[in-house]
């Protein structure tokens, strides 16, 4: 982004035409930060609690009173009996920038001895099912895209969520690329696709395996690249030639047999074929194996020789960021507990072992909106013996249930060093103008408490430019991406790439980074574990072929994404983004719909055993029968009747890296009026 500040005011926002993936084209979200920014609604000072939790009633204070009554507090817990894992830190993408995201924070937190958060809740799936197969992320050069021929868009909403890798397969499509896309739901991607494939939620290691049989069966796999760079090649092919003939496949996945046919002939011989996979598909039970299965698949046709061709989930760990400098793992205290973020309701509820959770910081995050099973984690912020800090931008759901609430800077009042998850640029982000108000950078809240309480300067007097030269000192797996990178040159030629190759292609040589060095498409480390060493199909939680019990009462399989207008709930407050999203609304099969009684534009109750909320029924082919979609993340002060989506979502976690399933999901729909 380049700010133009006019008197000490940032008076226009747009995309850096400079930067060579962007291209100087801002989301329709982010063309609109400078409306959160001045927004009326920002906080501006710290404040305290005076009504009954929840209920959003607050009290100006000085930020040496709040800096005091939270250390205070935290100082009380940390020497009772229940002793500093009473203490509970939330975070998560707020800020993705690698100071304000992850650096003092930790060490604070670290130092303190806190109880620490796994933060599962959107990428650890993927990541453990690519760690599986290929010792890594499945990653490319998202430039080299332009070369590939043959693309699928597999549980990912491209042209939404990663509009600027859009832009490149849609100038690829100009050379003749064809672009399908695997979803249940005719997402903004799969309309603009060539080919929809609808398939039914959770299902695609099942497809990612079909496609395997079909391929051996006919003999299309790169024999030389499986036999050079992969361990399992052969028990890879009896599995998928024994158990996921098209036929058995057809009847899990609700695709056609022909259809099958035709996508692995194609994805088989069109070169180079990309799958690009993202979240969607990761958040069921069988979520990791599912990746796992599908990042087999390039090995097997040898796509990953050319550039363009592989899989690319994210570039994230192309980025040899020195995070252990940042965030100092050795000061954690020996057996200190774990919490997983998705189970923020059983946190709260006592149902893990070991101490209360007696306090509660949230930065970066939005729990009361984002997380599963909302009925739980609101009657946990409740509770009264909980001491809660929010350290928010605006007074979001979670920020009404603060006993302590602090004032946070946005983007443009701090400085920060950013990698990417979607390209292979480094950049930092300057201050454009002064913190408004009494806003503070969450670096700057740690330094004060760790003053406070005393802990020591050489951790927390360190400046941000400071901590992002840290950042830039390659880590232990360092491969020389940073060697001309340094803050200097950042700040004066803005955003510069990793030293990485043009049209970087990791594996087309093989070169795994897993044990073994090769593409596991059989697993050592699983068997070691006793699991099954070979990619399967595992069934949803709440799958109705295999729940025909829950599926009775809830029938439908709903699936809750971000909204277009919305990144997950930030920007839900920001009014013209809102009008635009209208209001809750939930996607239903013209059949389902005349099931029920509901007509186009209803109102209606979308309910499970863990909750409801109101939406509108909007009824169109746009979703697999058996399926409905809302689009999130709602604030819930904003929804009708004050609750959102995850009213209906569950905390189960995901057969690989423990994450969230928020659409492994069975929902019942009644009409309302
Ligand atoms: N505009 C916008 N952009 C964003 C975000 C945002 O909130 N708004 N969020 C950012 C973040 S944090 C993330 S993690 C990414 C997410 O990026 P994506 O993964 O692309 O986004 P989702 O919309 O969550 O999921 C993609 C698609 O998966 C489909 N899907 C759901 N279940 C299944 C399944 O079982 N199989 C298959 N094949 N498809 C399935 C959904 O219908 C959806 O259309 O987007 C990032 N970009
Ligand atoms: N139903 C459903 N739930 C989902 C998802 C879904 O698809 N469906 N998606 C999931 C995914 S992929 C993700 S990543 C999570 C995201 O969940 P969160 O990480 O909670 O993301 P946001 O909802 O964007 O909330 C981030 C908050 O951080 C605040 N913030 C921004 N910058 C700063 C800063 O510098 N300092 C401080 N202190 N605060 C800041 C913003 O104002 C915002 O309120 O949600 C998950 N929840
Ligand atoms: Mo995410």
């Amino acid at each position: 982004m380049v700010v133009t500040v006019r008197d000490g005011v940032a008076v226009r926002l747009r995309g850096d035409a400079e930067h060579s993936f962007t291209d100087g084209f801002l989301c329709q979200k982010v063309s609109r930060y400078l409306e959160r920014v001045y927004h009326p609604e920002r906080l501006q000072f710290p404040m305290i609690r005076v009504g009954p939790k929840g209920t959003g009633q607050f009290q100006r204070i000085s930020w040496d009173e709040a800096v005091e009554t939270v250390a205070t507090r935290f100082q009380d817990i940390a020497r009772s009996a229940d002793g500093p894992q009473a203490i509970l830190p939330y975070s998560y993408a707020g800020t993705m920038g690698k100071l304000q995201g992850s650096s003092l924070d930790r060490r604070f937190f670290h130092r303190l001895g806190a109880s620490l958060l796994d933060r599962t809740i959107c990428a650890t799936a993927g990541a453990a099912g690519c760690e599986i197969t290929l010792g890594t992320r499945a990653a490319l050069d998202p430039e080299a895209v332009i070369h590939s021929r043959y693309i699928i868009n597999w549980g990912s909403n491209t042209s939404v969520t990663n509009m600027h890798l859009w832009a490149i397969m849609h100038r690829a499509r100009r050379h003749g690329t064809r672009i399908v896309t695997i979803d249940p739901y005719q997402s903004k991607t799969a309309a603009k696709s060539d080919w929809w494939l609808p398939i039914r939620p959770g299902t695609d290691a099942a497809l990612a395996l079909g496609i395997m049989h079909i391929v051996f069966r006919d003999g299309l796999q790169d024999d030389d690249y499986l036999h050079r760079y992969c361990l399992g090649a052969d028990e890879l092919r009896q599995r998928a030639l024994v158990e996921y003939a098209p036929e058995k496949v057809a009847d899990i996945t609700g695709l056609p047999v022909e259809d099958m046919e035709k996508l692995a002939a194609e994805f088989a011989t069109v070169k180079p074929a990309l799958i690009r996979l993202n979240y969607g598909l990761q958040r069921h039970g069988g979520g990791g194996m599912a990746v796992r299965a599908i990042t087999c698949l390039p090995a097997v046709i040898g796509a990953w020789r050319l550039p363009g061709g592989g899989a690319l989930l994210s570039t994230s760990k192309l980025y040899p960021f020195n995070s252990a400098a940042l965030e100092r793992p050795d000061l954690i205290p020996p057996g200190t507990r774990t919490f997983n973020m998705v189970q923020l309701a059983e946190a709260l509820s006592g149902a893990v072992p070991g101490p209360p959770v007696r306090a509660l910081y949230v930065y970066n995050s939005n729990p009361a909106a984002v997380c599963p099973d909302q009925a739980r984690v609101l009657d946990g912020l409740r509770r009264e013996d909980l001491f809660t800090v929010v350290h928010e931008q605006f007074q979001t759901d979670t920020a009404d249930y603060a006993d302590i609430l602090f004032p946070a800077t946005t983007q443009l009042e701090h400085f920060d060093i950013h990698g990417s998850y979607g390209h292979l640029y480094v950049q930092v982000n300057e201050a454009a103008i002064a913190p408004l108000a009494e806003a503070r950078c969450n670096n700057d809240v740690f330094r004060m408490l760790a003053r406070r309480l005393g802990f020591e300067k050489e951790l927390f007097e360190q400046s941000d430019e400071q901590l992002a030269q840290l950042a830039l000192q390659e880590n232990a797996a360092g491969n020389g991406a940073f060697a001309h990178i340094n803050v200097a040159r950042l700040k004066k030629e803005g955003p510069i790439r990793l030293g990485l190759p043009k049209d970087y292609a990791p594996f087309a040589n093989g070169g795994f980074p897993t044990p073994s060095g090769k593409c596991e498409l059989l697993s050592p480390r699983l068997a070691q574990q006793e699991l099954d060493p070979l990619p399967r199909y595992t069934p949803p939680h709440e799958d109705p072929q295999t729940r025909p019990d829950l599926a009775a009462k809830y029938p439908l399989q709903m699936l809750c994404p971000p909204s277009p207008s919305f990144l997950n709930s930030t920007f839900v407050n920001v009014a013209s983004l809102r009008r635009q999203a209208q209001s809750p609304s939930i996607e239903i099969h013209p059949c389902d719909a005349q099931a029920r009684s509901i007509v186009d534009g209803q109102s209606v109750r979308v309910f499970n055993g863990r909750g409801s909320f109101r939406a509108k029924a909007m009824v169109a082919e746009t979703v697999k029968r058996g399926v409905v979609v809302t689009q999130g993340i709602w604030w819930n002060k904003f929804t009708p009747d004050g609750v959102n989506c995850n009213a209906t979502t569950s905390t189960q976690l995901t057969d690989f890296g423990a994450g969230a399933t928020f659409f492994d999901n069975l929902v019942e729909v009644a009409p309302l009026d």
